[in-house]
């Protein structure tokens, strides 16, 4: 059958179902936002003119709001709990529905169990923090997506990998395509991004804000008291030498004492009331917790400057609370990355909030310069469809991905004649280059070949960052067609040995011993990895402008 956008949402508001504060609060969003995933579908609509979308059946297992986890968020939505999660559940249930497929929401482990999954193919979601303890019967992993807001680095996924060389956690080891896995933000490419979506204002709104917006007025990033914690006091003079502050955090009868007098707090507000005051505001500031929330997307799409504290050492799984025991071995180098490293200024400054000196031209800056609203198109109600789209109709775990040897492999000689490795970006024009001869069928493959881009890591450098240096973005799904002799030799890199091994740096050669290592479980192809030791051969590719998830031919 085939998926026919839809823009009434009131079926979705039903299967919601009600009862607990999550769902209110997801409802709640799913009908403010209404106005906008309609005109977004109108638009995407008309921007893949005829193309046949197929129908899926798509069950969504909202496991993190069952019983049977325990459900630790409903009782804390009204009290400055984590909001990020819910946020992004009811965007992904509204884009499943609005692309017009058949949708299925299960709220309990009975539940899940108790649907037929037999009948028909189908897609299951499910949230990774309860885990799937059990797959329900007659459904193949392949057909599994499990939303998981951080991440799950290839080590640690494959189990028995991660038991080996100390990457076991209590999340991930599901042996899944870490493709499956889908995040919140385009934490590693080894993960599908999924993301979530923020309001887009339209020319009037946009001019409004403009003419209000209060040059003195700073909100406070943290909803809960524990936020305030803590050595703030140095940074929040000088802030308040200059602006007026205000704040959300969730009080029961009594102001938290952790809040400072002079902070005019709000309590916890709905989230249009938020939005209200975010228009008034000139500066929307982080106190360095939550990390990679919603939050600061929405503030900046409102207007606001967001400035946020660097990191340095940065935080990781190796020594911060928060990030331990997460399935992932990335540093974060400030609270909110993301919009440090996708947007930066003039909407987003981040500084070291130990140096009072940088902290108050920061803000002397802010009340100076101004800024337009700014939302990256792939966190606006049609990026999120068009990216989700593109998901569904393309990626297919369940169709064996078999390594595909290049026969006639031969790269363009760079200027000086020689074959220079990295840093020097080998461009791979077409499949040709690659080493297909021109009789032969490249294979059909999504994102497609055409957007691959082989490159050669530095000695410890990841693939992510390599593939970032020369302004593309690494693709798992490309290392098949890379893991082979026939792209070292095109490299001309000097092998002694070329062994198979199971390492996650791998396909890799180290210079100094001679050693060239393919990978010999498919499981581990990782963007993430790094070595001292060696250099990585990386499979990269182009990526279109605020859309980070597609390639230019991915749609
Ligand atoms: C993140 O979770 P949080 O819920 O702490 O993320 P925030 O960025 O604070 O915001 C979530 C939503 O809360 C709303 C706001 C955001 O969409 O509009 N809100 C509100 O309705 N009223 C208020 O007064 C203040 C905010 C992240 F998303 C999670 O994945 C992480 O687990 C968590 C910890 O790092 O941080």
């Amino acid at each position: 059958r085939q998926a026919a956008f839809r823009t009434d949402l009131s079926v979705l508001l039903e299967q919601v179902g009600s009862g607990k504060e999550s769902l209110s609060f997801m409802k709640r969003r799913i009908r403010r936002l209404a106005q906008q995933w309609a005109t977004a579908a109108n638009r995407l609509d008309l921007k893949l003119g005829q193309r046949w979308r197929d129908q899926k059946k798509i069950l969504v297992h909202v496991g993190f709001l069952t019983e049977e986890s325990g459900d630790v968020f409903s009782p804390k939505v009204l009290k400055g709990g984590p909001l990020g999660e819910m946020v992004q559940w009811a965007d992904i249930l509204t884009a499943l529905h609005v692309l017009g497929h058949n949708l299925k929401i299960s709220m309990s482990v009975k539940e899940l169990q108790g649907t037929s999954l037999i009948l028909y193919r189908m897609y299951v979601w499910v949230m990774l923090c309860v885990g799937l303890t059990v797959v329900p019967c007659c459904l193949s992993r392949c057909h599994i997506r499990v939303i998981d807001t951080f991440g799950t680095e290839p080590a640690y996924n494959h189990e028995e990998y991660a038991t080996l060389h100390g990457y076991r956690t209590n999340w991930g080891y599901w042996n899944l395509i870490p493709r499956q896995y889908m995040t919140m933000f385009p934490h590693t490419p080894d993960n599908s991004f999924m993301g979530f979506v923020s309001e887009e204002l339209n020319e009037t709104e946009k001019r409004s804000i403009s003419q209000n917006k209060v040059n003195n007025m700073a909100v406070v990033y943290g909803k809960e008291a524990s936020m305030w914690k803590q050595g703030k006091e140095s940074f929040m003079e000088i802030l308040h030498r200059y602006m007026e502050v205000h704040g959300t955090v969730y009080y029961e009868t009594q102001r938290p004492p952790e809040v400072p007098p002079f902070v005019k707090n709000h309590g916890l507000l709905p989230q249009h009331e938020l939005q209200q005051l975010l228009r008034k505001a000139k500066l929307f500031i982080g106190f360095g917790f939550p990390y990679e929330g919603p939050a600061p997307l929405e503030a900046i799409a409102n207007g606001c400057i967001f400035l946020q504290p660097k990191f340095q050492p940065p935080h990781s799984s190796l020594n911060h609370d928060f990030f331990r025991g997460k399935p992932t071995s990335r540093e974060v180098f400030s609270q909110h990355p993301y919009a440090e490293q996708y947007i930066g200024r003039p909407h987003v400054m981040t500084v070291d909030y130990n140096n009072s000196f940088e902290f108050d031209s920061a803000i002397q800056e802010i009340m100076k310069i101004k800024v337009e609203p700014y939302l990256p198109y792939e966190y606006t109600c049609e990026g999120m469809l068009e990216r989700v789209h593109a998901y569904i109709q393309n990626q297919d775990f369940c169709v064996p991905e078999p390594p595909f040897i290049p026969t006639n492999l031969s790269l363009p000689r760079s200027a000086s004649g020689s074959r220079m490795l990295g840093p020097l970006f080998v461009p791979l024009p077409n499949s040709t280059a690659l080493g297909w001869a021109p009789n032969m069928m490249a294979p059909a493959a999504w994102p497609p070949l055409s957007s691959l881009r082989l490159l050669v890591s530095q000695e410890g450098q990841s693939c992510v960052e390599a593939c970032h240096s020369a302004g593309f973005v690494c693709e798992p799904a490309h290392f098949r067609f890379i893991n082979n002799k026939e792209a070292l030799r095109g490299l001309e890199v000097q092998c002694e040995v070329v062994d198979s091994e199971i390492n996650h740096v791998l396909p890799a050669f180290s210079v100094m011993r001679r050693e060239c290592g393919l990978q010999r479980e498919p499981l581990l192809f990782s963007c993430a990895g790094y070595s001292p030791k060696y250099r990585r051969l990386c499979p990269c590719r182009d990526f279109r402008p605020e859309q980070v998830a597609l390639c230019r031919d991915c749609l």
